[in-house]
């Protein structure tokens, strides 16, 4: 049974509640009915805990976001999405909110103000941390709110999420469904804490566990919640005790339930109580009830007769790659000649501190970046002049970072995310590769980030402080990986990269940090992302690379002047200068691709696939990979000087022009 207390709830409340309740009841019910008919294909059920998402979406203002999960169907008609366009969602229409890109609740709206989960469970709550802290800055009044069920509360993401938002005084609602199973793991074996919700006092946060079948009680305390979070500008962690009255999703059945489970559950259940309740108290009418679930009806059977005609989706490949990066083409600003000769790591700094001047709406994170500097001193001073607010230190959470940047950028800022060494992003992998990089793609959100990575071996550093790892990032669709060699380079590329609204992966080689020095323009200026630069200019051989290879390239020039080799610096890698490639190939017919990372699986590899496979009959010889040894990157001189493919270098290109 449940207990409701109206509290000083008015009637039309109390009705407006229970409208919103069985709304999303009715849906599913049909869903079940098309699913049996083999109508639809998949559904994951939230029948039972309606009470949660509808509640808790009644108790925040309309323009508060909200990141809800595979179970919230309340949450997105509470928000008032239409049904056909749901509908038109679930079947993959080109009329969804994907264009068929996406699966059921796996996209957002910002017209409703929800960011939808990717599969993966965990990293949609740190993006309620970035929400919440735009709304900090911004000074405005509001919350985000978080779902997550008990399942996903034994990820990382959890843990590092909630650390964050209490650090960093963020006002988001963490919000646990906890009913009773994950996929078929029973709670017993994924923790054993007495409730979630005393998690809270571990991160020095309130908590509250609830009963979440009571929509009057969730409704209560979520208000109360959100209170409390504007005005104390804190987090707070809720725990909704419910129960998943179906299979995880309908196919896979509910036999591990023990039934005595489900009778306790079904006399509790959300919908059917409430309605008892309001028609025990005369709240509503037989009537009222009927004329309610008729028009919700109504608008399925309408929305239902429009999807199911639509026509099925037809592909079209210009569109599906135009929708991959917001269209923006950084304008290029041309810099005046004033210049002065300065280290690659000056060089950044100085575009760190003109795009913190150009950009008021970018927000610097990272460890150890504020009062410290960064490990690498790049952003030395630039607290004092911009402050905290702008310049943060963050707790050891890449993932959480990220994700806050995500949550930043859904809220109209640019952030940067410092990674205190290139190795280190594998903590926050699953952010860049599943969230930044595909959700322009998926639904129209575009991750204004940069990610600075200081990269790359030469100075001795072992295995975990010396990889090269663009290649990860080069394969996935949606990112821009910059690589910059040169100071210039580095400075006007930096800037593109922040004015570019898409995920930028920003390379910076640590050897060649206080390694390499050039002329640098004082002013503010950029460099075509995209754009690869021919620095030297010969008949005899192409030399295409990047980075450190640039100057190994260069020495090996120096050294051999009689080599008359095109020497093609790439600088951004993805998407790659497949032009400059082009013409370069076709001068000269001898190409070596030289990089410091491993050989196999490395940019080498597909720039030479693309050669070959376009420019085969100007090749005179073929195309050659000169890299670094397929193994970790060892940590005694000796031994790294060996994996590197410097040494190597003179003599592959000697074979290549012997050819
Ligand atoms: C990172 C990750 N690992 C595994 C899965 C596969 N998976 C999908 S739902 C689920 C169970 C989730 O349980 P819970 O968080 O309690 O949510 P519920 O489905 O009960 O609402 C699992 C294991 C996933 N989606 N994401």
């Amino acid at each position: 049974m449940i207990n409701y207390n109206r509290s000083n709830f008015n009637d039309d409340l109390l009705v407006e509640l229970y409208k919103a309740l069985v709304k999303p009841r009715i849906i599913e019910e049909k869903m079940l009915n098309l699913l049996r008919q083999g109508k639809i294909s998949k559904w994951f059920s939230g029948i039972g805990q309606e009470a949660i998402a509808v509640g808790a979406t009644m108790a925040l203002d309309e323009d508060e976001y909200i990141m809800p999960l595979h179970r919230n169907l309340g949450v997105f008609t509470t928000r008032n999405m239409p049904f056909l366009k749901l509908f038109n969602q679930w079947q993959g229409n080109e009329t969804g909110y994907s264009k068929g890109r996406e699966r059921s609740f796996h996209f957002g709206s910002n017209e409703h103000h929800i960011v939808g989960m990717i599969s993966h469970l965990g990293p949609q709550l740190t993006i309620a941390n970035g929400i919440a802290l735009a709304h900090q800055l911004r000074k405005e009044k509001k919350v985000a709110l978080a779902f997550t069920g008990e399942g996903g509360t034994s990820e990382g993401d959890f843990h590092e999420a909630l650390n964050v938002a209490s650090v960093w005084d963020l006002p988001v609602i963490f919000l646990i469904e906890n009913n009773g199973y994950g996929l078929s793991t029973p709670s017993a074996e994924q923790f054993r804490c007495k409730q979630l919700a005393d998690r809270a006092k571990g991160y020095g946060m309130e908590g509250v566990t609830i009963d979440g079948n009571n929509i009057l009680l969730v409704y209560q305390t979520l208000k109360g919640i959100r209170d409390y979070c504007i005005a104390n500008q804190r987090p707070y962690l809720v725990e909704c005790m419910t129960f998943r009255m179906r299979g995880h999703e309908e196919a896979s059945g509910t036999k591990y339930v023990p039934k005595e489970l489900m009778d306790e559950w079904s006399q509790k259940d959300p919908v059917t109580s409430y309605e008892n309740y309001l028609l025990a108290n005369n709240l509503i009418s037989e009537e009222l009830k009927l004329q309610v679930r008729i028009a919700i009806k109504k608008e399925i059977e309408e929305g239902l007769q429009i999807a199911f005609s639509e026509p099925v989706i037809i592909p079209d490949t210009n569109t599906e790659y135009a929708d991959l990066y917001v269209p923006y083409i950084v304008p290029v600003i041309h810099s005046s000649d004033q210049k002065l000769e300065k280290r690659l790591v000056d060089a950044i700094a100085d575009g760190m501190k003109q795009a913190m001047e150009k950009h008021s709406n970018l927000i610097l994170m990272g460890q150890d970046i504020a009062e410290y500097g960064g490990v690498f001193k790049i952003t030395e001073g630039l607290v004092e002049k911009f402050g905290k607010d702008r310049v943060r230190n963050t707790p050891l959470c890449e993932s959480a970072i990220l994700g806050v940047a995500l949550g930043l950028s859904v809220k109209g800022f640019k952030s940067m995310v410092e990674m205190q060494f290139a190795d280190f992003v594998t903590c926050g992998f699953n952010q860049i590769i599943n969230n930044l990089a595909k959700i322009y793609y998926r639904w129209g959100q575009n991750a204004d980030v940069v990610v600075r990575m200081p990269t790359g071996a030469g100075v001795g550093a072992g295995p975990f402080h010396s990889q090269s790892n663009e290649a990860w990032f080069f394969h996935t669709p949606g990112l821009k990986v910059v690589y910059p060699a040169t100071p210039y380079d580095a400075k006007g590329l930096l800037l593109a990269a922040f004015e570019d609204p898409n995920p930028v992966m920003f390379f910076e080689h640590k050897a060649l940090y206080r390694g390499v020095t050039g002329l640098v323009p004082d002013d503010y200026y950029t460099i075509e992302i995209g754009k690869a630069n021919l620095i030297r200019q010969g008949e005899e051989v192409s030399i295409i690379t990047y980075g450190a290879g640039v100057h190994w390239a260069l020495e090996l020039l120096d050294e051999q002047k009689s080599i008359a080799a095109d020497l093609l610096d790439l600088r951004t890698l993805l998407p790659f200068d497949k032009d400059g490639i082009e013409a370069t190939v076709k001068k000269t017919g001898k190409v070596i691709i030289l990089h410091e990372d491993c050989l196999t699986g490395g940019i080498g590899g597909e720039i030479a696939a693309f050669i070959s496979e376009n420019f085969f009959s100007h090749l005179d010889a073929p195309v050659i990979r000169c890299a670094s040894l397929d193994t970790p990157v060892p940590f005694a001189l000796p031994l790294e000087k060996n994996f590197l493919p410097k040494n190597r270098f003179r003599q592959q290109l000697e074979t290549l022009m012997a050819y």
